[in-house]
C-alpha cells in the first residue's frame, strides 16, 4: 500500500472483501456547496452509495496523509473550515508535505483514487475550459488528468458558466471518451441539454463498464467521462441559469477572480443569484450520479479488469 493512503474501517473493509468503492470528492464540500448543506449532502451521497451495493470513499488530504473514505467528523472539518485548501494535481504534494487540511478536485480525487485502485469516481460537475480561455488559459487541469488517469468520472457535465463546446474539443484532442447515458445529448449541469452531444450513448451499467475495460485492456491511458443528465423535475430553466450565468461572470470579471478561485466564486453567486435554488438541482443531480456510479462499480467488480 502507498505510504500517503490511509483508509477508513469501511474502506478497508471492502478492499478486503473485493467490494466495490465509489470515490467522492472534497472540493464540491468546501468549495462547492454551503455550510451545512454540504456536509448533509455528502452524507446523503455516500448512503445513496451503499444502498446501491457499493462502498463510498470520500477522498481529502488531513494530516499528512490522503484519507480514502472519512469520519462524520473529518466531514464537519471539510464542511466547516475555512482553511480547507482546494487541492488539484499542482497543490497535492505541498498540502501533504505541509500537513494541511486539503480538499480534493475532480483532478486531485482521481489521482487519490488511482493510488488506492478505484476505478469509479462520482461528482457533480468536472471543470472544464472556461470562457475567454484563448486569452486567460484557463483551462482547469481536470481535464489533462482525465488523459492520464485510469478513472471513470461520473457527472452532470459542465456547466454553462464554461465553454461546452471548446471544453469537448479539448477532451477529444486528449482522447478522452465522453459518454452519455440516457440520451444522446451531453448534459449542461443544471439542465439536461447543452446542444452538444456526447461522443457515445451507453444506457446500461454493463455496457459501460464493458467499453472502459476494453479502453484499458487496450492500454489506452486516462480516463472516460460519464455524463448523467439532471433528472427532468430537478433541472433549471434555461433561460434563467443562462441570464444568472452572464451576470455571475461579468461579476468574476469586474472583481479582477482568476485562477483557481473562478470556479468557487462563480458557484456562490449562482446560489445567491438563483436564491438557492441553484443549489436544490446541485444536490439532485449529485445523488442521481451516485446512483449510476453504484452500478458501474458494481459492473465492473464483476468484469475484473
Ligand atoms: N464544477 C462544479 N462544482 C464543483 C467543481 C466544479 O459544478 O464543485 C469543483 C470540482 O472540484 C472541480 C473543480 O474539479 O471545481 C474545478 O476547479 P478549476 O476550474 O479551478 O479547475
Ligand atoms: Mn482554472
Amino acid at each position: 500500500m502507498h505510504q500517503f493512503l490511509s483508509f477508513s474501517p469501511e474502506v478497508a473493509n471492502a478492499r478486503a472483501a473485493g467490494l466495490p468503492i465509489v470515490a467522492l470528492e472534497s472540493t464540491i464540500i468546501s468549495h462547492g456547496m454551503p455550510y451545512p448543506q454540504n456536509v448533509q449532502t455528502a452524507r446523503e451521497v455516500e448512503q445513496i452509495i451503499r444502498d446501491g451495493g457499493a462502498v463510498p470513499a470520500t477522498i481529502a488530504v488531513i494530516d499528512g496523509k490522503i484519507r480514502v473514505g472519512l469520519t462524520d467528523e473529518q466531514l464537519e472539518l471539510l464542511g466547516q473550515s475555512p482553511e480547507a485548501m482546494k487541492v488539484s494535481r499542482r497543490d497535492l504534494a505541498y498540502v501533504l508535505s505541509q500537513n494541511k487540511l486539503g480538499a480534493t478536485t475532480v483532478a486531485a480525487t482521481m489521482i487519490c483514487a488511482a493510488l488506492a485502485e478505484i476505478p469509479v469516481f462520482v461528482t457533480g460537475g468536472i471543470g472544464g475550459v472556461h470562457r475567454g480561455a484563448e486569452t486567460s488559459f484557463d483551462i482547469s487541469a481536470d481535464l489533462q488528468e482525465l488523459s492520464q488517469t485510469n478513472v471513470a468520472v461520473v457527472c452532470a457535465g459542465v456547466k454553462s458558466i464554461l465553454d461546452i463546446g471548446l471544453t469537448l474539443e479539448y477532451l477529444e484532442t486528449q482522447g478522452v471518451p465522453v459518454v452519455s447515458v440516457g440520451q444522446p445529448g451531453f448534459p449542461a449541469f443544471f439542465t439536461r441539454e447543452s446542444g452538444f452531444n456526447a461522443d457515445f450513448q451507453l444506457d446500461t451499467p454493463a455496457e459501460q463498464a464493458a467499453f472502459i475495460q476494453t479502453k484499458w485492456h487496450l492500454g489506452l491511458k486516462g480516463g472516460i467521462v460519464v455524463s448523467n443528465p439532471v433528472p427532468e423535475a430537478d433541472a433549471m430553466r434555461k433561460e434563467e441559469i443562462d441570464g444568472i450565468t452572464l451576470q455571475a461572470l461579468q461579476e468574476a470579471a469586474e472583481n479582477g477572480v482568476t485562477g483557481k478561485k473562478v470556479t468557487p466564486f462563480l458557484l456562490a453567486r449562482i446560489k445567491t443569484l438563483t436564491q438557492g435554488r441553484s443549489l436544490a438541482t446541485n444536490i439532485a443531480l449529485v445523488k442521481n450520479n451516485a446512483r449510476v456510479g453504484a452500478a458501474l462499480a458494481r459492473a465492473l467488480a464483476e468484469r475484473p479488469l
